[in-house]
């Protein structure tokens, strides 16, 4: 009994340390992968953003999951989490400097925070409409900045659209600069942001998009800034009275890999991800720009009174956020942000 007891034991333990070993070079670093990567293990992508899953940015995550798993035939999976439910933008960018999490698609202000020439983007007025944007961001001085994040070992695959910022808040309608006066209003964590809301003679304070919906409505701010679609399908409207087309920054957003995962990846798989991040991006810009369109009118049905800049307004505004500008040239770099404007200049010949 004794012996067979002993027997049993010395197989079970051969066994156990068989497995050990097996899994040990599966899990080293894909060696012996076919040239497609097929190892026979799908590879996972954590995938993160901040906003929900009626906003066009979901809709394109959804169609890089779509490319992706296809192109790969299931070798890389993607699972989506929206709303914030793995973080803020600048927690779950870290978390991809980390490696705990393989994708999040922030917008550019935060990123400042890690590369500071992003806030070149900050500039308020800087784009004149969409497609100037478009030029700018895909041309040369845009990648020339996604490829800067790989100092703070992330992967910048390519550039969505957040949009054109608008205000909103509880107190009062706001026309001019004069209406600014004393307004709590959030804004992004963005140095840039938030003194150019001084300038404009607003009490800016930075906060994460995950806290915004209550400190509006446990009255901590008074309002906030964000495109249309945002205001409108993250139901701002029930907490917000007012709305005006100030339009005062456009913020791209960059969608981010983890490098050490993107390192990990065969050359196949790293240029479908790319593509994929591309072709969604186009995907989700199309559908930002309807959502932009029609969304005014739909905050105005569900209350909202819309005030209208005018031209007059705007120029104050323009002229009061310029020192502003002014002094954060050299923080941003010189060379970025000749750069950034000459890109402009050219998009508009
Ligand atoms: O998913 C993106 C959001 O987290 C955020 O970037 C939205 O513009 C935004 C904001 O105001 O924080």
């Amino acid at each position: 009994m004794k012996k067979l007891f002993g027997l049993l034991s010395m197989v079970l333990l051969i066994t156990v340390l068989a497995a050990c070993g097996n899994s040990g070079a599966e899990s080293s670093s894909g060696e012996g992968e076919s040239a497609s990567g097929d190892s026979g293990e799908a590879k996972t992508i954590k995938a993160g953003i901040g906003l929900n899953s009626d906003h066009p940015q979901y809709k394109g995550l959804l169609k890089f999951k779509e490319i992706v798993e296809e192109k790969t035939d299931g070798a890389i999976k993607v699972d989506t989490y929206h709303s914030g439910q793995l973080g803020d933008d600048r927690s779950m960018t870290e978390a991809l400097q980390l490696g705990t999490q393989e994708v999040v698609i922030p917008s550019t202000a935060p990123l400042a925070n890690f590369v500071p020439e992003f806030s070149v983007f900050d500039i308020p007025f800087l784009f004149p409409n969409e497609q100037v944007a478009d030029e700018v961001l895909d041309g040369e001085v845009g990648q020339e900045l996604l490829g800067k994040l790989e100092e703070q070992n992330l992967v910048g695959l390519s550039y969505w659209e957040n949009g054109f910022r608008d205000l909103t808040n509880s107190e009062r309608a706001v026309a001019s600069i004069d209406d600014f006066d004393g307004l709590k209003i959030r804004t992004m964590e963005n140095d840039l942001h938030l003194d150019a809301f001084k300038a404009l003679g607003a009490n800016p304070t930075p906060m994460a998009f995950t806290e915004l919906f209550t400190a509006m409505q446990q009255g901590t701010v008074d309002g906030q800034e964000n495109p249309y679609a945002t205001i409108y399908l993250q139901k701002f409207y029930e907490v917000q009275d007012h709305v005006s087309n100030t339009h005062h920054i456009y913020s791209p957003f960059v969608f981010l890999m983890s490098k050490s995962f993107y390192d990990g990846l065969t050359e196949d798989q790293q240029k479908i991800v790319k593509d994929a991040a591309v072709e969604a991006g186009k995907h989700e810009r199309k559908l930002n720009r309807e959502a932009n369109e029609k969304y005014l009118k739909q905050l105005q049905e569900e209350g909202m009174e819309y005030t209208e800049i005018s031209d007059e307004a705007r120029q104050e505004m323009v002229d009061a956020v310029a020192p502003v500008i002014e002094d954060y040239k050299s923080k941003i770099g010189e060379e970025t942000v000749d750069k950034v404007y000459q890109a402009i200049e050219d998009a508009q010949k």
